[in-house]
């Protein structure tokens, strides 16, 4: 039987409280925050602080108050009654302000004049953007069939868009953070375990972390990071697969320089070592896990000596890791990662993950996995349409996570097999960036009838809409409802709810989502379908579940909270139901067998570095949240572009100088636009290149971030589709460097 999720199945199972964040130690609660007015120093006229905001830089969203003097914001902090983040934010939650009032914002609808990819832009009224959208779009559903309309989309403001076009009928929605991010995760932690893990790994209380390319301090998500200092404040060691010097690397205790794409062979070598030393949890494996002895069987070859080869490491450090995790455990956190779209082979190594976790006894103790509860709260959607199953483009991935793997919509946009696509709607997302294949990508928004988009600000993706939308930002509007919990023992955990409310009032013709959707949806001929009024009844009635209320919240300064349970099972509990088939932990997974994939987690070799290549590795920088913040001017100012990290020998040899301004070809021949410094460095090995991601924007509209950096989605013309799950792994590309003008060789 195959894992075909709808939507809102995965949520169930996911439980609303899985995006929640564990927290170990209760920030200190103000009993209220200072209300109203209070004197600025100096000559400040008087600043208002106004409580409910809730910060997305990043989807981590955390709780904000905002300090608005003469109706403008001035400046950003953190809620101090979070429970979560507390009065922290990061640079990024800090500099929400300098998109708030970016001149380049989006402000009016616009209409493209010119051509897709140079758009000359009208300024229209949103009756005409609306009009025109609506039309446009049910003629083609209309002539092609429902599905013929495919979504884009990401972030909160996304919700309440993603449920209506899957109401009108299409399933051919493709979710960045799934398909792109942690989609193979989710699927393979459900596949094991019954259910996606979120990030919710007790770090705070475990006495070892392992970091399996989780670039913690690079990733910033607030109350995560406090979660994982804590940690290791409180003593526990921590082991880091990267094979860079991550920031997380540098606070390891054990850093293993692993090569790129061989991490399933690590994990699997060493649940060999423990499970022949004995050193693995009997009791949690014999009453809550199955097919252990299928495990067992399919280690024989997974030698330590075997994995030291492949992974290019010293067979002592694989030892070493196995024994340390040995000793700690259960208390360990196997971090399960967030973006695992890898090498097109990423479920596989999730589940040795997963699995790992499961031998380590590592689940409801301090240290493990938890599944920490928020409240439950309500929900009022458009419902779902129908479609027929030939429809489905997603059928042929049986573990896919809910939605349609990016790269089968694009090949239906380009092919019009099995059934043509004819209008992409992006809301939040920047396909251009964030799937591989740019080159393609362009080739199906220059294909289609109709791009719609909505956006906030002038994006790579923006450059091709037909009509262009502005929304309201996440400081001006209503929509988030966030719900958790956090504890520690030492204290009583504590369960909170948490709804985005504006701090400040919207400027221009901007407007919100559900405003946006329920007017497309009358001229589309669903008014009588419109489940929610306004944004506001939307919050409500999430809210009312909870037995609260915009209003009652604030008057709670934004954050309500009550006592919660603990995450821990009872002491000596060793027994579990999980919401696998079996009910177990699937060490051995059947389902996946019966699709005639690797039952036991197995490791599949990825492409070797070509000669004279590095492999292009990339990833988070802690100023900036993708493409989405490259005209931000303070962030900007911390990080203009992506330094090349090239390895010191490996420079040295090349005659590369830290500071040299180069740019990269790939395998394929596609080039950088444009051109970044060189970092010279130990800290990567020699077999690859890295660059944080989000750079080099092509729209000229963004007056600081145009041509900043270079856009590593421009040199991922290939990548692996993983064949379980039908998500996008993206470290597959291989790049030479170009220094004035001349393409050098990688020395080996
Ligand atoms: N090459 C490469 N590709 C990647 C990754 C990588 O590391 N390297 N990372 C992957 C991961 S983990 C993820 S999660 C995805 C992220 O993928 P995306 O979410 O596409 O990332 P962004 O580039 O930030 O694009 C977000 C878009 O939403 C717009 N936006 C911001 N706020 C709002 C709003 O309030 N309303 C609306 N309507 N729009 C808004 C931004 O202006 C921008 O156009 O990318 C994935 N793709
Ligand atoms: N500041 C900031 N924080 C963020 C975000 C942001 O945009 N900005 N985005 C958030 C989101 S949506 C996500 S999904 C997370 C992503 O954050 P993570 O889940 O931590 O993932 P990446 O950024 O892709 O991880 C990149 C790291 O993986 C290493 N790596 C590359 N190849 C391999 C390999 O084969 N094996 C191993 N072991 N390591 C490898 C790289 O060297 C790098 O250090 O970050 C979140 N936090
Ligand atoms: S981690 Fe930073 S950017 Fe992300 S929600 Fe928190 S403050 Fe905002
Ligand atoms: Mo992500």
């Amino acid at each position: 039987m195959a894992m075909n999720l709808t939507r809102r199945k995965f949520l169930q199972s996911a439980s609303l409280a899985a995006a929640a964040v564990p927290l170990s130690r209760v920030a200190p609660v103000q009993a209220s925050l200072v209300k109203g007015q209070f004197a600025a120093p100096g000559s400040f006229a008087q600043t208002k602080t106004v409580t409910g905001g809730v910060c997305e830089m990043c989807f981590w969203r955390c709780q904000l108050v905002g300090k608005v003097r003469d109706n403008r914001l001035v400046k950003l902090e953190g809620n101090p009654k979070s429970i979560e983040n507390g009065k922290s934010i990061c640079a990024r939650g800090n500099a929400g302000i300098q998109l708030l009032y970016d001149p380049d914002r989006l402000k009016y609808p616009l209409k493209n004049v010119g051509k897709r990819g140079a758009p000359k832009w009208k300024r229209i009224s949103w009756e005409e953007a609306l009009d025109e959208s609506a039309e446009r779009l049910q003629a083609i559903q209309k002539k092609y069939g429902p599905h013929s309309v495919a979504l884009f989309p990401h972030g909160a403001s996304a919700f309440y868009p993603l449920q209506y076009f899957e109401f009108t009928g299409t399933p051919n929605i493709s979710e960045a953070s799934f398909y792109q991010c942690r989609g193979v995760r989710d699927m393979a932690y459900m596949s094991t375990f019954g259910f996606p893990p979120g990030e919710n790994v007790d770090m705070a209380n475990a006495k070892a972390i392992l970091l399996i390319g989780s670039h913690l301090g690079e990733n910033v998500h607030v109350s995560h990071l406090k979660q994982y200092l804590k940690g290791l404040e409180n003593g526990a060691k921590l082991i880091v697969l990267d094979p860079r010097f991550s920031a997380a690397a540098s606070k390891a205790d054990i850093w293993v320089a692993i090569k790129p794409g061989t991490d399933t062979a690590f994990l699997q070598a060493v649940m060999t070592r423990l499970i022949t030393t004995g050193r693995y949890d009997k009791e949690f494996v014999a009453k809550s896990c199955t097919g252990f002895s299928e495990l067992k069987e399919s280690l024989t070859h997974a030698t330590p000596e075997w994995a030291a080869t492949i992974c290019d490491v010293p067979k002592e450090q694989i030892l070493e890791v196995a024994d340390l995790l040995g000793v700690s455990l259960p208390n360990v956190s196997v971090h399960p990662g967030r973006h695992t779209t890898w090498y097109g082979t990423d479920f596989q190594r999730v589940r040795a993950q997963a699995c790992l976790s499961a031998i380590l006894g590592a689940y409801a103790v301090p240290g493990g996995m938890i599944r920490p509860k928020g409240m439950k709260l309500g929900t009022k959607s458009w419902g779902h349409g129908v479609f027929a199953e030939d429809c489905d483009l997603s059928t042929f991935w049986p573990f896919h996570p809910p939605g349609t793997p990016t790269d089968a919509i694009r090949e239906a946009t380009l092919t019009g097999k099995p059934y043509p696509i004819k209008a992409w709607v992006a809301w939040g997302q920047n396909p251009i960036q964030t799937i591989p294949d740019q080159a393609r990508t362009i080739e199906a928004l220059q294909k289609v009838d109709f791009v719609l988009v909505t956006d906030v600000m002038p994006m790579d993706i923006t450059m091709y809409a037909d009509i262009l939308l502005p929304e309201k930002s996440y400081l001006e509007r209503y929509d988030y409802v966030k719900t958790g919990m956090q504890w520690n023992p030492a204290d009583k955990p504590q369960q909170f709810v948490a709804a985005r409310m504006p701090l400040v009032e919207p400027m221009f013709e901007r407007k919100d989502s559900v405003w946006i959707i329920n007017e497309l949806a009358k001229r589309m001929g669903y008014a009588d379908k419109i489940p929610v009024k306004s944004i506001e009844e939307h919050v409500d009635i999430r809210l009312a579940e909870a037995k609260l209320s915009i209003a009652a919240l604030k008057k709670m300064d934004g954050i309500y909270l009550q006592d919660g349970k603990s995450p821990y099972a009872p002491a000596g509990q060793r027994a579990f139901e999980f919401e696998t088939d079996s009910g177990l932990v699937e060490l051995y997974s059947e389902q996946t067998a019966d699709n005639n994939f690797s039952g036991t987690p197995n490791y599949i070799a990825t492409e070797e570095v070509p000669a004279g290549f590095a492999r292009l590795l990339y990833g988070r920088s802690p100023v900036h949240s993708f493409s989405r913040t490259q005209n931000n001017r303070w962030l900007h100012h911390e990080m203009p572009e992506n330094p090349l990290w090239v390895n010191d020998q490996v420079a040295g040899k090349m005659g590369l100088k830290n500071g040299d301004r180069v740019m990269l070809v790939n395998q394929d021949g596609a080039k950088s636009r444009n051109s970044t410094v060189v970092k010279v460095t130990p800290g990567i090995r020699k077999d690859a290149v890295y660059l944080a991601h989000g750079f080099g924007s092509m729209n000229p509209e963004l007056s600081i971030g145009n041509g900043q950096g270079i856009d590593d989605q421009a040199l991922i013309t290939k990548f692996g589709i993983d064949p379980e799950t039908g998500t996008t792994g993206m470290r597959t590309n291989f790049v030479k460097i170009i220094k004035d003008g001349r393409i050098l060789e990688m020395p080996v």
